[in-house]
């Protein structure tokens, strides 16, 4: 398997592993990205912080972070990486 390809399983996987631990398992919630953005990201980020990235991420501006909302996030991440 192409190393691109287990990587996108790993995006996946560690969405899930966030948006598993309250609610719908599709989605996060700002509970659980604050969670992902201090274990995956490192670092502390102040409830301000977390909610403007709520706010920039949540396209669609209902209650979570979707799949798909999570996966521009994680492109945008690889830009400033990269
Ligand atoms: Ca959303």
């Amino acid at each position: 398997m192409g190393e691109l390809i287990a990587a996108m399983g790993i995006i996946r996987k560690v969405f899930d592993k966030y948006a598993g631990e309250e609610g719908d398992k599709e989605s996060l919630t700002k509970k659980e990205l604050s969670k992902l953005l201090r274990e995956q990201l490192g670092g502390n980020f102040s409830s301000k912080e977390v909610d403007e990235f709520f706010k920039g991420l949540n396209q669609d501006g209902d209650s979570v972070i979707s799949y798909q909302e999570y996966v521009v996030f994680v492109a945008t991440l690889a830009l400033m990486v990269g």
